[in-house]
């Protein structure tokens, strides 16, 4: 059975448009509404809206990416109830409209984080990239966050400082907008000043991976009910990058982190969505085997491939090319789609901007053309499984 192939839309003002996309080979949409503030409630009117514009463009709406969890109901601080029950009452909404698959993350304060948007491929195309030495400049030498150093190794802090002396005021700048502001599409709390920044990671001081994790479980006992009555499936994203950062707990990095959250509620609507990319960056993930092991709760798939090396850096690599077997991931997917029955939405994840979007102003990862190339291989790749697989 085929994966169904959606595509990230970023609203009306993406400058992928739907009739983009319908070109691109997906049939379904993924996308939000992110004009609703945080802990707000998404009316049936908003969703139904949106809806009809994606139908009109002969697309699906199949994926919510993302309903973002109020940092509140992550620090379990009042009114963390208030948006718990507005968080149900989307899952409701969203329901009522035929919509039955949610998204969303548990980072505190950031969520998927990159040191450079526009970093030169091989081939002339540019990709994202995550610098661990200037990470730690951010850290240590810009954001000044008490007690850094700690976190890093003398190497690695003796590299950040050279790092943070080679960037130039507007380079500095930049890094820090990406980091505090946060990434198109994400749902990070974005801050406009360093100094508001440091007071919201000072709001987890008190909060370790284990207390976070309680706060994740604590939510997930209230929202998976409504979940099963409406017959909505939720997908929780993992940590992007796969580790901690800013000394904050990150508690969806590895298998075993994903077991403990999927066990703690034990039903098919506490789903993951399965990002290979994210997943990816950690060499002690193996991708393939997670995929058996945990497809039966696997609700969602982000596919792409990340390329690592010795220092912490990665950067996005093509999609059949990087550290991720996407051979065996997709042939164990398909094997869990066999098994199951169910065909589980996929997205290609972040493209390489290429060719005419070099010239564009595009969302960072996600411009058409490289989505488009990831979307054609795997299409491909898929298919040539699929075939041989019944010969
Ligand atoms: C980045 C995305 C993430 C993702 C959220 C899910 O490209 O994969 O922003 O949408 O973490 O809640």
């Amino acid at each position: 059975m085929n994966l169904e192939q959606t595509w990230r839309w970023y609203g009306p003002n993406d400058t992928v448009s739907l009739a983009d996309v319908r070109q691109s080979g997906a049939t379904g949409v993924v996308t939000a509404l992110h004009h609703i503030p945080n802990g707000g409630i998404w009316s049936v009117e908003e969703i139904s809206k949106r809806k009809i514009e994606i139908e009109n463009a002969g697309l699906k709406w199949s994926v919510v990416e993302s309903i973002p969890v109020h940092e509140d109901i992550k620090r379990a601080l009042p009114p963390f109830k208030t948006y718990i029950e507005n968080y149900k009452q989307c899952i409701r909404n969203l329901a009522t409209c035929g919509i039955n698959i949610v998204t969303y993350n548990f980072m505190p304060v950031v969520d998927w984080s990159r040191t450079e948007l526009e970093h030169p491929m091989e081939d002339g195309s540019t990709g994202l990239f995550f610098e661990k030495a200037a990470f730690a400049a951010f850290d240590i030498f810009i954001l000044k966050r008490p007690n850094a150093s700690k976190d890093y190794t003398e190497q690695e802090i003796s590299k950040a400082k050279k790092r943070f002396e080679e960037m130039s005021e507007s380079e500095r700048e930049t890094l820090t907008k990406y980091v505090i502001a946060g990434l198109p599409g994400g749902t990070t709390e974005g801050s406009s000043n360093l100094l508001k920044f440091q007071e919201l990671l000072d709001t987890y001081k008190e909060i370790d991976a284990n207390e976070l994790r309680k706060n994740l479980i604590y939510f997930l006992e209230e929202i998976v009910p409504v979940a099963e009555e409406v017959g909505v499936k939720l997908a929780i994203h993992p940590d992007d990058p796969p580790f901690s950062l800013l000394g904050l707990p990150r508690i969806l990095s590895t298998e075993e982190d994903a077991l403990a959250v999927l066990n703690a509620v034990d039903s098919p609507n506490n789903g993951l969505c399965f990002c290979t990319g994210s997943f990816g960056v950690r060499p002690d993930n193996n991708l393939p085997q997670m995929v058996s092991n945990l497809g039966h709760r696997i609700n969602f798939i982000h596919l792409r491939a990340t390329k690592r090396d010795e220092e912490g850096n990665f950067f996005e690599a093509n999609h059949l090319d990087g550290d991720v077997d996407m051979y065996a991931v997709m042939k164990n997917l398909l094997e869990v789609t066999k098994k199951s029955g169910r065909s589980i939405p996929m997205r290609p994840d972040h493209g390489h901007k290429m060719l005419d979007d070099l010239n564009k102003k595009t969302n960072p990862g996600y411009s058409a053309i490289g989505r488009l190339r990831g979307l054609a291989e795997l299409r491909g790749l898929e298919l040539g499984i699929l075939r041989s697989a019944n010969n």
